[in-house]
Protein backbone atom coordinates (compact mmCIF):
# COMPACT_ATOMS: atom_id res chain seq x y z
CA UNK A 1 0.00 0.00 0.00
CA UNK A 2 1.75 3.45 -1.45
CA UNK A 3 0.79 6.20 1.44
CA UNK A 4 0.38 9.90 0.02
CA UNK A 5 2.65 12.43 1.58
CA UNK A 6 1.21 15.70 1.83
CA UNK A 7 2.76 17.05 -0.87
CA UNK A 8 1.66 15.01 -3.31
CA UNK A 9 -1.82 16.04 -2.22
CA UNK A 10 -0.98 19.43 -2.46
CA UNK A 11 0.32 18.45 -6.47
CA UNK A 12 -2.49 16.94 -7.49
CA UNK A 13 -4.37 19.58 -6.73
CA UNK A 14 -2.43 22.36 -8.80
CA UNK A 15 -1.86 19.91 -11.30
CA UNK A 16 -5.71 19.12 -12.21
CA UNK A 17 -7.94 21.99 -9.96
CA UNK A 18 -8.58 25.23 -11.40
CA UNK A 19 -6.12 27.93 -9.24
CA UNK A 20 -8.45 29.92 -7.92
CA UNK A 21 -7.23 29.14 -4.12
CA UNK A 22 -4.07 29.30 -2.39
CA UNK A 23 -4.54 27.40 0.58
CA UNK A 24 -2.36 26.52 3.51
CA UNK A 25 -0.16 23.74 2.84
CA UNK A 26 -1.92 21.32 5.45
CA UNK A 27 -3.88 18.36 3.76
CA UNK A 28 -7.20 17.33 6.09
CA UNK A 29 -8.51 14.08 6.27
CA UNK A 30 -10.60 14.01 9.53
CA UNK A 31 -12.37 16.25 11.74
CA UNK A 32 -14.32 15.78 15.23
CA UNK A 33 -16.05 18.57 17.33
CA UNK A 34 -13.00 21.62 17.41
CA UNK A 35 -10.20 19.20 16.35
CA UNK A 36 -9.12 17.84 12.96
CA UNK A 37 -6.07 15.97 11.53
CA UNK A 38 -4.26 15.39 8.34
CA UNK A 39 -2.97 12.81 6.74
CA UNK A 40 0.22 12.58 8.55
CA UNK A 41 -2.35 11.76 11.54
CA UNK A 42 -1.06 15.36 12.92
CA UNK A 43 -3.89 17.09 15.26
CA UNK A 44 -5.17 20.32 14.86
CA UNK A 45 -7.12 22.99 16.58
CA UNK A 46 -9.58 24.20 13.73
CA UNK A 47 -9.41 28.14 14.05
CA UNK A 48 -11.38 28.96 11.02
CA UNK A 49 -14.38 26.33 11.60
CA UNK A 50 -14.70 26.50 7.35
CA UNK A 51 -15.24 30.13 7.74
CA UNK A 52 -17.99 29.62 10.28
CA UNK A 53 -19.89 27.01 8.67
CA UNK A 54 -19.06 24.48 10.94
CA UNK A 55 -20.23 26.45 14.08
CA UNK A 56 -21.63 23.22 15.68
CA UNK A 57 -17.65 21.57 15.53
CA UNK A 58 -17.07 18.98 12.77
CA UNK A 59 -18.83 15.36 11.99
CA UNK A 60 -21.42 16.70 15.08
CA UNK A 61 -22.93 13.18 15.68
CA UNK A 62 -26.50 14.15 15.82
CA UNK A 63 -26.28 16.12 12.48
CA UNK A 64 -24.35 13.19 10.99
CA UNK A 65 -27.04 10.99 11.31
CA UNK A 66 -29.66 13.03 10.36
CA UNK A 67 -27.90 13.61 7.43
CA UNK A 68 -27.10 8.80 6.75
CA UNK A 69 -30.80 8.43 8.06
CA UNK A 70 -32.22 10.75 5.69
CA UNK A 71 -29.97 9.79 2.29
CA UNK A 72 -31.22 6.38 2.62
CA UNK A 73 -34.87 7.32 2.44
CA UNK A 74 -35.21 9.78 -0.34
CA UNK A 75 -32.36 12.83 -1.01
CA UNK A 76 -34.14 14.82 -3.91
CA UNK A 77 -37.14 15.44 -5.52
CA UNK A 78 -36.60 18.82 -6.84
CA UNK A 79 -39.28 21.10 -6.09
CA UNK A 80 -41.61 19.93 -8.84
CA UNK A 81 -43.04 17.69 -5.79
CA UNK A 82 -44.05 18.09 -2.48
CA UNK A 83 -41.61 16.04 0.18
CA UNK A 84 -42.65 15.34 3.53
CA UNK A 85 -39.80 17.06 5.10
CA UNK A 86 -39.47 20.66 3.87
CA UNK A 87 -42.77 21.71 5.71
CA UNK A 88 -41.30 20.70 8.74
CA UNK A 89 -38.24 22.53 8.25
CA UNK A 90 -40.21 25.61 6.94
CA UNK A 91 -42.20 25.75 10.18
CA UNK A 92 -39.19 24.63 12.19
CA UNK A 93 -37.05 28.12 11.09
CA UNK A 94 -39.51 30.46 10.43
CA UNK A 95 -40.80 30.15 14.24
CA UNK A 96 -36.95 29.42 15.34
CA UNK A 97 -35.83 33.23 13.66
CA UNK A 98 -39.36 34.94 13.77
CA UNK A 99 -40.43 35.06 10.39
CA UNK A 100 -43.73 34.78 8.14
CA UNK A 101 -42.16 32.42 5.71
CA UNK A 102 -38.20 30.81 4.53
CA UNK A 103 -36.93 30.78 0.63
CA UNK A 104 -34.56 27.51 0.70
CA UNK A 105 -31.53 28.13 -1.61
CA UNK A 106 -27.89 26.11 -0.85
CA UNK A 107 -25.05 28.79 -1.06
CA UNK A 108 -24.64 31.91 0.46
CA UNK A 109 -24.22 34.15 -2.43
CA UNK A 110 -27.52 32.48 -4.34
CA UNK A 111 -29.57 33.47 -1.18
CA UNK A 112 -28.33 36.64 -1.52
CA UNK A 113 -28.85 36.77 -4.87
CA UNK A 114 -32.54 35.81 -3.85
CA UNK A 115 -32.60 38.66 -1.18
CA UNK A 116 -31.94 41.25 -4.12
CA UNK A 117 -34.38 40.00 -6.22
CA UNK A 118 -36.91 39.95 -3.84
CA UNK A 119 -36.37 42.90 -3.03
CA UNK A 120 -36.73 44.49 -6.39
CA UNK A 121 -39.93 42.78 -6.63
CA UNK A 122 -41.06 43.87 -3.64
CA UNK A 123 -40.03 47.18 -4.64
CA UNK A 124 -42.13 47.32 -7.97
CA UNK A 125 -45.28 45.63 -6.85
CA UNK A 126 -45.60 47.16 -3.26
CA UNK A 127 -43.41 50.60 -3.03
CA UNK A 128 -44.47 51.78 -6.12
CA UNK A 129 -41.13 52.43 -7.37
CA UNK A 130 -40.76 52.49 -11.75
CA UNK A 131 -40.33 49.07 -13.49
CA UNK A 132 -36.73 48.71 -13.65
CA UNK A 133 -35.65 51.73 -11.83
CA UNK A 134 -34.68 50.14 -8.40
CA UNK A 135 -31.76 50.99 -6.67
CA UNK A 136 -30.40 48.95 -3.65
CA UNK A 137 -27.64 50.68 -0.94
CA UNK A 138 -24.44 48.90 -0.58
CA UNK A 139 -21.39 49.27 1.84
CA UNK A 140 -17.63 49.42 0.83
CA UNK A 141 -15.29 46.46 1.88
CA UNK A 142 -18.97 44.31 1.18
CA UNK A 143 -18.13 40.42 0.56
CA UNK A 144 -21.23 38.92 -0.04
CA UNK A 145 -20.21 36.28 -2.71
CA UNK A 146 -19.17 35.19 -6.20
CA UNK A 147 -21.72 35.86 -8.72
CA UNK A 148 -21.63 38.33 -10.88
CA UNK A 149 -24.52 40.30 -9.32
CA UNK A 150 -22.38 39.73 -6.57
CA UNK A 151 -19.09 40.96 -7.76
CA UNK A 152 -20.61 44.03 -9.40
CA UNK A 153 -21.41 45.07 -5.09
CA UNK A 154 -17.54 45.04 -4.28
CA UNK A 155 -14.66 47.47 -4.19
CA UNK A 156 -12.28 44.66 -3.88
CA UNK A 157 -10.59 44.37 -7.36
CA UNK A 158 -9.51 40.56 -6.76
CA UNK A 159 -13.35 39.59 -6.58
CA UNK A 160 -14.47 42.64 -9.33
CA UNK A 161 -11.59 42.67 -11.20
CA UNK A 162 -11.69 41.20 -15.21
CA UNK A 163 -15.55 40.36 -14.25
CA UNK A 164 -17.50 43.28 -16.54
CA UNK A 165 -20.11 44.13 -17.44
CA UNK A 166 -21.05 44.79 -13.90
CA UNK A 167 -25.16 44.33 -12.75
CA UNK A 168 -26.12 48.14 -12.58
CA UNK A 169 -28.54 49.56 -9.78
CA UNK A 170 -26.73 49.93 -6.49
CA UNK A 171 -25.57 52.24 -4.72
CA UNK A 172 -21.98 51.91 -2.84
CA UNK A 173 -21.28 53.84 0.68
CA UNK A 174 -19.25 53.45 3.39
CA UNK A 175 -19.84 51.66 6.02
CA UNK A 176 -20.83 52.36 9.66
CA UNK A 177 -21.46 55.85 8.44
CA UNK A 178 -24.57 57.20 8.93
CA UNK A 179 -24.74 60.31 7.29
CA UNK A 180 -24.07 58.63 4.28
CA UNK A 181 -26.62 56.69 4.52
CA UNK A 182 -29.35 59.43 5.18
CA UNK A 183 -27.98 60.96 1.96
CA UNK A 184 -28.16 57.85 -0.29
CA UNK A 185 -32.02 57.44 1.22
CA UNK A 186 -33.16 60.57 -0.35
CA UNK A 187 -33.18 58.89 -3.66
CA UNK A 188 -36.80 57.65 -3.72
CA UNK A 189 -36.18 54.53 -5.85
CA UNK A 190 -33.88 52.86 -3.26
CA UNK A 191 -35.90 49.69 -2.38
CA UNK A 192 -33.34 48.44 0.28
CA UNK A 193 -30.10 48.50 2.16
CA UNK A 194 -27.55 45.33 2.19
CA UNK A 195 -25.39 45.00 4.88
CA UNK A 196 -23.41 42.83 6.85
CA UNK A 197 -24.06 43.24 10.66
CA UNK A 198 -20.38 42.35 11.27
CA UNK A 199 -17.88 43.01 8.09
CA UNK A 200 -15.72 39.61 7.71
CA UNK A 201 -13.80 39.57 4.75
CA UNK A 202 -12.59 42.91 4.80
CA UNK A 203 -11.59 41.73 8.83
CA UNK A 204 -13.78 41.59 11.33
CA UNK A 205 -14.64 44.90 11.11
CA UNK A 206 -17.30 45.77 14.16
CA UNK A 207 -19.07 48.77 13.32
CA UNK A 208 -20.25 51.44 16.50
CA UNK A 209 -22.42 50.88 18.65
CA UNK A 210 -26.13 51.66 18.00
CA UNK A 211 -24.92 51.72 14.05
CA UNK A 212 -27.38 48.87 13.37
CA UNK A 213 -29.95 50.38 14.83
CA UNK A 214 -29.88 53.97 13.61
CA UNK A 215 -29.66 52.00 9.84
CA UNK A 216 -32.88 50.14 10.49
CA UNK A 217 -34.60 53.24 11.69
CA UNK A 218 -33.69 55.15 8.84
CA UNK A 219 -34.70 52.88 6.76
CA UNK A 220 -37.99 52.50 7.89
CA UNK A 221 -38.69 56.40 8.01
CA UNK A 222 -38.07 56.20 4.28
CA UNK A 223 -39.79 52.73 3.21
CA UNK A 224 -36.98 50.77 2.62
CA UNK A 225 -35.84 47.17 3.39
CA UNK A 226 -33.60 46.51 6.12
CA UNK A 227 -31.85 43.53 4.43
CA UNK A 228 -28.46 41.31 6.94
CA UNK A 229 -26.68 39.09 4.95
CA UNK A 230 -25.72 36.78 7.95
CA UNK A 231 -24.16 34.02 6.51
CA UNK A 232 -21.00 34.46 8.34
CA UNK A 233 -21.94 36.55 11.47
CA UNK A 234 -25.54 34.43 12.48
CA UNK A 235 -26.22 31.30 13.96
CA UNK A 236 -24.92 31.71 17.03
CA UNK A 237 -21.06 32.56 15.96
CA UNK A 238 -20.90 36.50 17.57
CA UNK A 239 -22.27 35.44 21.05
CA UNK A 240 -26.51 36.04 19.73
CA UNK A 241 -28.51 33.91 17.69
CA UNK A 242 -28.19 37.14 14.97
CA UNK A 243 -25.57 39.87 15.15
CA UNK A 244 -28.46 42.15 14.81
CA UNK A 245 -29.82 40.77 17.57
CA UNK A 246 -26.81 42.63 19.86
CA UNK A 247 -28.90 45.83 18.74
CA UNK A 248 -32.52 44.33 19.11
CA UNK A 249 -33.33 44.78 15.20
CA UNK A 250 -35.44 42.50 13.27
CA UNK A 251 -34.24 42.30 9.55
CA UNK A 252 -37.21 43.17 6.82
CA UNK A 253 -34.90 40.66 4.87
CA UNK A 254 -32.76 37.89 6.77
CA UNK A 255 -29.68 35.72 4.53
CA UNK A 256 -28.39 32.71 6.42
CA UNK A 257 -26.17 30.08 4.87
CA UNK A 258 -22.82 28.20 6.51
CA UNK A 259 -23.60 27.03 9.71
CA UNK A 260 -27.68 26.03 8.71
CA UNK A 261 -26.22 23.05 7.83
CA UNK A 262 -23.05 22.86 10.34
CA UNK A 263 -20.85 22.27 7.99
CA UNK A 264 -22.27 18.94 6.42
CA UNK A 265 -23.99 20.34 3.16
CA UNK A 266 -24.54 23.59 1.28
CA UNK A 267 -27.73 24.73 2.87
CA UNK A 268 -28.91 28.83 2.39
CA UNK A 269 -32.19 30.90 3.10
CA UNK A 270 -33.83 34.08 3.28
CA UNK A 271 -36.25 34.98 5.47
CA UNK A 272 -39.41 37.33 5.16
CA UNK A 273 -42.60 38.57 6.33
CA UNK A 274 -45.42 37.62 3.77
CA UNK A 275 -45.87 41.54 2.19
CA UNK A 276 -42.24 40.80 1.15
CA UNK A 277 -42.05 36.98 0.22
CA UNK A 278 -45.11 36.83 -1.46
CA UNK A 279 -43.93 39.10 -3.92
CA UNK A 280 -42.08 36.67 -5.64
CA UNK A 281 -44.96 33.99 -7.16
CA UNK A 282 -44.78 30.18 -8.64
CA UNK A 283 -42.15 29.66 -10.92
CA UNK A 284 -40.30 32.81 -10.36
CA UNK A 285 -37.35 32.03 -8.46
CA UNK A 286 -36.21 28.39 -7.22
CA UNK A 287 -33.08 25.84 -7.47
CA UNK A 288 -33.01 22.22 -8.18
CA UNK A 289 -31.70 21.43 -4.49
CA UNK A 290 -33.33 23.86 -2.05
CA UNK A 291 -35.31 22.46 0.00
CA UNK A 292 -34.56 19.01 -0.43
CA UNK A 293 -34.91 16.67 2.29
CA UNK A 294 -31.23 15.89 3.42
CA UNK A 295 -30.89 19.63 3.50
CA UNK A 296 -33.89 20.05 5.74
CA UNK A 297 -32.67 17.13 7.80
CA UNK A 298 -29.32 18.39 8.29
CA UNK A 299 -30.57 22.03 9.13
CA UNK A 300 -32.98 20.76 11.75
CA UNK A 301 -30.75 18.97 13.26
CA UNK A 302 -27.95 21.75 13.21
CA UNK A 303 -30.55 24.23 14.26
CA UNK A 304 -31.35 22.12 17.11
CA UNK A 305 -27.47 21.61 18.26
CA UNK A 306 -27.14 25.35 18.53
CA UNK A 307 -30.07 25.60 20.74
CA UNK A 308 -29.51 22.92 22.90
CA UNK A 309 -26.04 22.93 23.41
CA UNK A 310 -26.21 26.83 23.98
CA UNK A 311 -23.63 27.99 21.61
CA UNK A 312 -24.53 31.78 21.66
CA UNK A 313 -23.90 32.19 25.53
CA UNK A 314 -20.72 30.05 24.72
CA UNK A 315 -19.45 32.21 22.31
CA UNK A 316 -20.79 34.98 24.32
CA UNK A 317 -18.45 34.25 27.21
CA UNK A 318 -15.25 32.75 25.41
CA UNK A 319 -15.60 35.46 22.90
CA UNK A 320 -14.79 37.65 26.23
CA UNK A 321 -11.73 35.26 27.33
CA UNK A 322 -10.08 35.39 23.92
CA UNK A 323 -10.10 38.83 23.46
CA UNK A 324 -9.16 39.31 27.62
CA UNK A 325 -6.15 37.25 26.93
CA UNK A 326 -4.96 37.87 23.85
CA UNK A 327 -4.66 41.03 24.12
CA UNK A 328 -2.54 40.69 27.17
CA UNK A 329 0.04 38.84 25.16
CA UNK A 330 3.10 41.08 25.31
CA UNK A 331 4.10 40.82 21.44
CA UNK A 332 5.11 43.91 19.19
CA UNK A 333 3.35 41.49 16.32
CA UNK A 334 -0.23 41.81 17.86
CA UNK A 335 -1.39 45.08 16.42
CA UNK A 336 -4.95 45.00 17.81
CA UNK A 337 -7.68 41.99 18.47
CA UNK A 338 -10.99 42.87 17.97
CA UNK A 339 -14.59 41.16 17.07
CA UNK A 340 -17.84 39.78 18.64
CA UNK A 341 -18.01 36.50 20.60
CA UNK A 342 -16.00 33.88 18.91
CA UNK A 343 -16.18 35.66 15.74
CA UNK A 344 -12.26 37.82 15.92
CA UNK A 345 -9.46 39.08 14.22
CA UNK A 346 -5.78 39.74 15.04
CA UNK A 347 -4.18 42.83 13.09
CA UNK A 348 -0.62 41.69 12.84
CA UNK A 349 2.63 43.87 12.44
CA UNK A 350 4.95 42.35 9.84
CA UNK A 351 8.30 42.33 11.84
CA UNK A 352 11.46 41.93 10.13
CA UNK A 353 9.29 40.80 6.82
CA UNK A 354 7.28 38.23 8.47
CA UNK A 355 3.68 38.77 7.84
CA UNK A 356 0.30 36.92 8.85
CA UNK A 357 0.69 34.26 6.50
CA UNK A 358 4.31 33.43 8.57
CA UNK A 359 2.59 33.62 11.69
CA UNK A 360 -0.03 31.35 10.39
CA UNK A 361 2.48 28.82 8.98
CA UNK A 362 3.95 28.42 12.46
CA UNK A 363 0.48 28.35 13.90
CA UNK A 364 0.09 25.24 11.76
CA UNK A 365 3.78 23.86 13.15
CA UNK A 366 2.44 24.37 16.47
CA UNK A 367 -0.88 23.13 15.93
CA UNK A 368 -3.56 25.48 15.27
CA UNK A 369 -5.56 26.03 12.16
CA UNK A 370 -6.08 29.88 10.68
CA UNK A 371 -6.12 31.56 7.66
CA UNK A 372 -4.88 35.52 6.60
CA UNK A 373 -7.03 37.85 5.43
CA UNK A 374 -5.76 41.05 3.74
CA UNK A 375 -2.14 40.09 4.19
CA UNK A 376 -2.12 41.20 7.79
CA UNK A 377 -5.12 40.43 9.66
CA UNK A 378 -5.65 36.78 11.12
CA UNK A 379 -9.12 35.79 11.33
CA UNK A 380 -9.90 33.63 15.44
CA UNK A 381 -13.25 31.69 14.62
CA UNK A 382 -13.04 28.21 16.21
CA UNK A 383 -16.59 25.93 16.43
CA UNK A 384 -18.40 27.28 19.04
CA UNK A 385 -18.67 23.63 20.56
CA UNK A 386 -15.15 24.76 22.61
CA UNK A 387 -14.81 24.64 26.40
CA UNK A 388 -12.88 27.39 28.05
CA UNK A 389 -9.90 24.64 29.13
CA UNK A 390 -9.66 24.24 25.15
CA UNK A 391 -9.75 27.55 24.29
CA UNK A 392 -6.82 28.60 27.50
CA UNK A 393 -4.67 25.47 25.49
CA UNK A 394 -5.06 27.02 21.95
CA UNK A 395 -4.59 30.97 23.34
CA UNK A 396 -0.94 29.34 24.53
CA UNK A 397 -0.33 27.84 21.29
CA UNK A 398 -1.05 31.44 19.55
CA UNK A 399 1.16 32.94 22.66
CA UNK A 400 3.94 30.72 22.21
CA UNK A 401 3.62 30.91 18.13
CA UNK A 402 3.99 34.92 18.65
CA UNK A 403 7.28 34.42 21.32
CA UNK A 404 8.83 32.55 18.34
CA UNK A 405 8.86 35.40 16.32
CA UNK A 406 11.03 37.69 19.17
C1 LIG B 1 -14.67 31.59 -0.22
C2 LIG B 1 -14.43 35.58 2.95
C3 LIG B 1 -15.50 34.56 4.83
C4 LIG B 1 -20.03 35.59 3.33
C5 LIG B 1 -21.12 36.46 3.48
C6 LIG B 1 -22.18 35.51 1.61
C7 LIG B 1 -21.14 34.62 1.39
C8 LIG B 1 -20.05 34.67 2.27
C9 LIG B 1 -21.15 37.45 4.59
C10 LIG B 1 -21.19 33.67 0.25
C11 LIG B 1 -18.94 33.78 2.04
C12 LIG B 1 -16.77 33.05 2.32
C13 LIG B 1 -16.68 32.25 1.11
C14 LIG B 1 -15.27 31.71 1.13
C15 LIG B 1 -14.47 32.66 1.95
C16 LIG B 1 -15.49 33.28 2.84
C17 LIG B 1 -15.17 34.46 3.57
F1 LIG B 1 -13.22 35.59 3.49
F2 LIG B 1 -14.31 35.53 1.68
F3 LIG B 1 -15.06 36.68 3.30
F4 LIG B 1 -16.22 33.71 5.40
F5 LIG B 1 -15.08 35.54 5.54
N1 LIG B 1 -22.16 36.39 2.62
N2 LIG B 1 -17.85 33.81 2.67
O1 LIG B 1 -18.98 35.68 4.18
O2 LIG B 1 -21.42 32.37 0.67
O3 LIG B 1 -21.70 31.44 -1.62
O4 LIG B 1 -19.61 30.97 -0.36
O5 LIG B 1 -21.78 29.96 0.39
O6 LIG B 1 -13.81 30.72 -0.35
O7 LIG B 1 -15.04 32.35 -1.13
P1 LIG B 1 -21.11 31.12 -0.30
Amino acid sequence: LYIMTAQEFIDREARYGAHNYHPLPVVLERGEGIYVWDTDGKKYFDFLSAYSAVNQGHCHPKIVKAMTDQAQKLALTSRAFYNDVLGEWEEFVTRFFGYDKVLPMNTGAEADETALKLCRKWAYMKKGVPDGKAKIIVCDGNFHGRTITIVSLSNDPESYAGYGPFTPGFIKIPYNDIPALEKALQDPDVAGFLLEPIQGEAGVFVPDEGYLKKAYELCKSKNVLFIADEVQTGIARTGRLLACDHEGVHPDILVLGKAMSGGMMPVSCVLANDDIMLCIKPGEHGSTYGGNPIAARVSIAALEVVRDEKLAENAEKLGQVFRDRISKIHSDMIELVRGKGLLNAVVIKPKNGKTAWDVCLKLRDNGLLAKPTHEHIIRFAPPLVINEEQLIEAIGIIEKTLKEFE
